[in-house]
């Protein structure tokens, strides 16, 4: 019998074939397994990734609230971008929210033709009219690069104008082959301007930064209210409901949490280089999760007062959510799942629906690198192809007067041993022998592994959501949360179930009837003989 994989491939021409076949696998644990990703996608597929400018502008730049985003480009890019991801942010006392605004030049043919910079001075000069925000960012669509407006010139003489801090991102839509391009030209960007320059003090010696919680649907107000409870200081979150001046100042913390590895594993490496700042992979997605990464702090800090308040808390939240965990368990135990979502989320899941007692049977990232997959010895091996090049690598180096480090050698080593320090060992070592693995699923290939494996649930977003849930499965949005959440910490746990129980208990799905048991669905071959 062909396996899953084999069933999905076989309507693909040998040259499709050939590409696909390498970007899954079948999970062996007794095997080092290899997976092609962070590759470009072939033109015409149905692939659910985003781009560079998304993966800059809406991921990790635009959930800070305290500073004016434009986004340089025609009118579609700022539009379609505007509050669609979630990330969920409060106005601090005194202070602005502009994650609610849309900022946008509106380049239209002539600028496109005559060029657009003098759009962006007066777009700069009405901002600063309106609203008088301390930072400027201007984030550059596809057209932009193009005609080679020069926004860096603009940003430089906006901040000599007005006194403010303006930082422009070539972020167009083109350069990388997904998202991910766009992480990395922001993780540039934060590290070269505005981490290092703030003059916030921290009040606790267990003061933390959060990197790569977005907050979508609240998630990283769950984290910061179990945190605080425990009697951590959070410095800053990266980035959501972030402020630029605590994020300016995240290198006096003393550890970084990493929660989303592929966005913001840059930002974590270049910390340590250059202030010593250690990082620690968390996940709070799931009960153990969320219990497993709080024990690794209290490990990190070697406070006994600290590790009993930790215990108190973990158990103290757990007593209050763990009736509600059990009786969804009851209800669910024994479905399948599969999960395509970024990145990160697609591993972090797996954890909080086994502890529901649904099983993964395929999992797949958009556009994490191997090091996602694989986890991150594999880094040292990975080939950096043309567009990948294509993207600024920045290297940093000790900063002699800001670094600090709170362990010495010999400690570090020894934690390093116990705790993921600087360390993160990928999806497929979770993942159960036999089940998949599937990089850059596209529509068909979701189709097809839903035909073949009939999950019970498919958590995805927006793109494949419907046809999915047309196709008779429960589909939850995983981006987005279908606008539920928060899903983090002890809290979101139970918001995940009690949502995941709705979903599936509807009696919808038992009146639909999936086209393929019909008739035939596709007939020929995919991609060009
Ligand atoms: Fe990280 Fe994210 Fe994700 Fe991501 Fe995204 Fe997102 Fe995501 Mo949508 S930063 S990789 S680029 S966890 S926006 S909050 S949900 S694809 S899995
Ligand atoms: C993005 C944002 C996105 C899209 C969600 C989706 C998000 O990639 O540009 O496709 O459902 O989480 O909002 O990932």
């Amino acid at each position: 019998t062909m396996d899953a994989s084999a069933r999905v491939l076989e309507r693909y021409n040998a040259k499709v074939f050939k590409n696909r076949k390498e970007h899954m696998l079948r999970i062996n644990p007794d095997e080092a397994q290899q997976i092609t990703a962070n590759t470009r996608a072939i033109p015409g597929i149905m692939t659910n990734r985003g781009c560079c400018y998304a993966g800059c502008k809406g991921v990790v730049l635009g959930p800070i609230k305290d500073m004016v985003l434009i986004t340089h480009g025609p009118v579609g890019c700022g539009f379609y971008s505007w509050g669609t991801r979630r990330n969920k942010a409060r106005a601090e006392e005194g202070e602005p929210n502009f994650t609610q605004y849309c900022f946008t030049t509106d380049l239209q043919e002539p600028d496109i033709v005559f060029g657009g910079t003098k759009k962006l001075k007066a777009a700069i000069d009405e901002v600063m009219q309106l609203m008088n925000p301390k930072t400027i960012m201007i984030a550059a669509t596809c057209p932009v690069g193009l005609i080679g407006d020069d926004i860096q010139a603009v940003a430089t003489e906006a901040e000599q104008q007005y006194g403010i801090r303006c930082v422009a991102y070539n972020c167009e839509g083109y350069k990388g082959v997904s998202q991910s391009a766009g992480h990395h030209i922001a993780n540039n960007g934060l590290m070269k301007r505005v981490i290092g320059t703030g003059s916030y003090e921290p009040a606790s010696k267990y003061s933390i930064n959060i990197l790569g919680e977005y907050n979508i649907g609240g998630d990283g107000w769950e984290q910061e209210r179990i945190l605080r409870k425990i009697g951590y200081e959070v410095v800053s979150v990266f980035t959501g409901d972030g402020e630029i001046e605590r994020i300016a100042s995240s290198h006096k913390a003393n550890l970084n949490l990493v929660q989303c590895h592929r966005s913001i594993n840059y930002i974590a490496e270049m910390m340590k280089i250059k202030y010593g700042v250690d990082w620690l992979k968390v996940n709070f997605i799931g009960l153990e999760g969320t219990i497993e990464s709080l024990r690794h702090m209290a490990a990190y800090f070697g406070d006994p007062a600290l590790a009993q308040r930790t215990e108190e808390v973990i158990a103290e939240e757990l007593a209050e959510v763990q009736d509600e965990m059990a009786a969804a368990k009851a209800r669910l135990d024994g479905l399948t799942a599969a999960l395509f979502v970024g990145g990160s989320r697609s591993h972090h899941y797996q954890g909080l629906l086994k502890e529901l007692g649904v099983r993964t049977v395929l999992a797949g990232y958009e556009f994490g690198h191997r090091d996602d997959y694989e986890g991150r010895e594999v880094i040292p091996d990975i080939k950096d192809d043309a567009d990948s090049k294509n993207i600024e690598h920045i290297t940093v180096e000790k900063d002699e007067k800001k670094y600090h480090a709170y362990l010495t050698q010999e400690e570090y080593d020894k934690l390093a041993a116990l705790i993921p320090l600087e360390k993160y060992d990928g999806m497929i070592r979770d993942m159960d022998a036999g089940t998949f693995v599937v990089d850059d699923l596209n529509m068909y290939e979701a189709d097809k592994f839903m035909e073949v494996l009939k999950p019970d649930m498919f958590f995805s977003g927006i793109k494949d959501k419907y046809a999915l849930q047309k196709a008779g499965t429960l589909s939850r949005q995983l981006h987005s949360y279908d606008y539920s959440g928060p899903y983090a910490g002890f809290k979101g746990a139970v918001q995940f179930a009690k949502d995941v129980c709705l979903g599936y208990f509807t009696p919808a799905w038992h009146m639909v009837t999936p086209p393929w048991k019909t008739r035939a669905t596709l007939q020929g071959t995919v991609g060009e003989k």
